[in-house]
């Protein structure tokens, strides 16, 4: 309790930290008289320095049900936060052995993507937020490969659907009919990725093979909190083939720019997607409907979500934007990773894996499609060249261009 009342205020220091200089930044203000924060990325650029909060502002008329309206968000938001974040820093350890899983309740899927020309004899589940970008990644990686699989939508409060496994994260991919307990756990994202890469390289090996040359690594910090990590998560194996074969700087690139994605695009999204109020309430409102949030929680929990989910989410990102050292404006720091990005990719090919994507295309392209539907989104297709490679990457994903890939005799083109 003591942390969680520690980091609510330390969510309230850096919210007090951002909201000052909106007082002492009177020119400013005239910005926030619109609706929405500024995006274009020359005025961002302008207006860095001292670039604040610019977002929604009230009719003066309205001025005090508004200060209330916010306080009570805001209250409500700082300890919302304050309890997520010590949540996450009490978490269960990722452990995947069977130990300390509980019997698995039979999945109740919320989608079922069924696709005809499926041949890679998998039955895949997958544990998931709809629009958390780790989740996103990994449904690009299925969608282009053209695989059928199951959806369970995870609630985002309580983890329900969870419950069973040791593993408290998502995404989660279960592997049905394989092992000893009749299914296999794959938790980390990046992990996924591989291990289907893997197997698609000759579909003939077993998948628990496979599974096995992924070992999970329990670690101590130097506060004595265990860790878990996956070290072969960026590696896919080529197993029998001549390496000589290989594309050895490709792979390199490949490995650098998945690691990049996790380590450093990741942490500008969240920032972005919540860095004002009026852009944190529009993703909220539009998470909520494509999760089927009304469906999964019940009146309180979707109350709770609709109401303080919007200021949590917002204290959270500034917190994230702290952490991670980002840009005072965070739009500018996500345009500069994507330009990063575009950089690696080049002019001459259409992917950074050449004349089809490879897994980082896959890995960056799943984690800006967390954003589509929320005003961020918008802004990164005006204000950076990315949108070309964006178009062409949603496209190959659905109409399933990998499947064309994997031969009816087990192996990858
Ligand atoms: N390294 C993991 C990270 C997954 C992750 O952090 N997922 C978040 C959701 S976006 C989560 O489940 N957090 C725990 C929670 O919600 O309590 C991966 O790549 O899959």
């Amino acid at each position: 309790m003591a942390a969680c009342i520690r980091l609510g205020c330390t969510g309230l220091a850096v919210f007090n930290q951002a909201v000052k200089p909106l007082r002492i930044c009177q020119a400013f203000n005239q910005h926030a008289a619109g609706l929405r924060a500024p995006s274009n990325r020359n005025i961002l650029r302008q207006i860095q320095p001292h670039y604040r909060l610019l977002h929604t502002r009230t009719a003066p008329n309205n001025h005090v049900k508004y200060t209330v309206r916010r306080a009570c968000g805001l209250a409500l938001g700082v300890t919302l936060t304050g309890y997520v974040v010590y949540r996450a820093k009490n978490i269960q350890p990722t452990v995947l052995a069977d130990e300390g899983n509980t019997p698995r309740p039979p999945p109740v899927p919320r989608r079922r993507i069924i696709n005809e020309t499926d041949k890679t004899g998998l039955k895949l589940t997958l544990y998931q937020y709809e629009s958390c970008p780790f989740c996103c990644k990994v449904r690009a990686m299925l969608d282009y490969y053209g695989l059928s699989y199951d959806i369970v939508e995870v609630d985002t409060l309580k983890r329900t659907q969870l419950k069973w496994s040791a593993y408290r994260k998502v995404p989660l991919l279960v592997l049905e009919g394989v092992g000893v307990d009749g299914y296999t756990q794959l938790g980390d994202s990046s992990m996924s990725l591989s291990v289907l890469e893997t197997y698609f390289q000759d579909m003939t090996q077993p998948i628990e093979k496979i599974v096995s040359y992924y070992p999970i690594i329990e670690e101590k910090t130097k506060k004595g909190k265990k860790v878990f990590d996956f070290p072969n998560k960026y590696f896919v194996m080529f197993g029998e083939k001549d390496v000589k074969t290989c594309n050895m700087d490709g792979l390199k690139q490949e490995r650098k720019w998945r690691r990049w994605n996790d380590e450093v695009l990741m942490h500008v999204i969240t920032p972005n997607l919540y860095r004002t109020i009026s852009e944190a309430s529009s993703a909220v409102r539009h998470f909520a409907e494509v999760g089927g949030w009304k469906e999964n929680l019940d009146t309180k929990q979707y109350w709770l979500i609709m109401n303080v989910g919007p200021y949590a989410m917002y204290i959270l990102g500034k917190m994230l934007k702290s952490k991670y050292k980002l840009k005072q404006e965070v739009r500018l720091s996500l345009y500069d990773e994507c330009d990063k990005w575009m950089q690696a990719v080049g002019k001459k090919e259409q992917f950074l894996g050449g004349d089809r994507p490879n897994l980082a295309d896959l890995s960056v392209y799943g984690t800006l499609s967390c954003m589509e539907g929320c005003p961020v989104f918008e802004d990164l297709m005006a204000n950076t060249g990315i949108g070309n490679w964006y178009g062409r990457m949603r496209k190959a994903v659905k109409n399933h261009d990998g499947a064309r890939l994997l031969t009816s005799n087990g192996t990858r083109r």
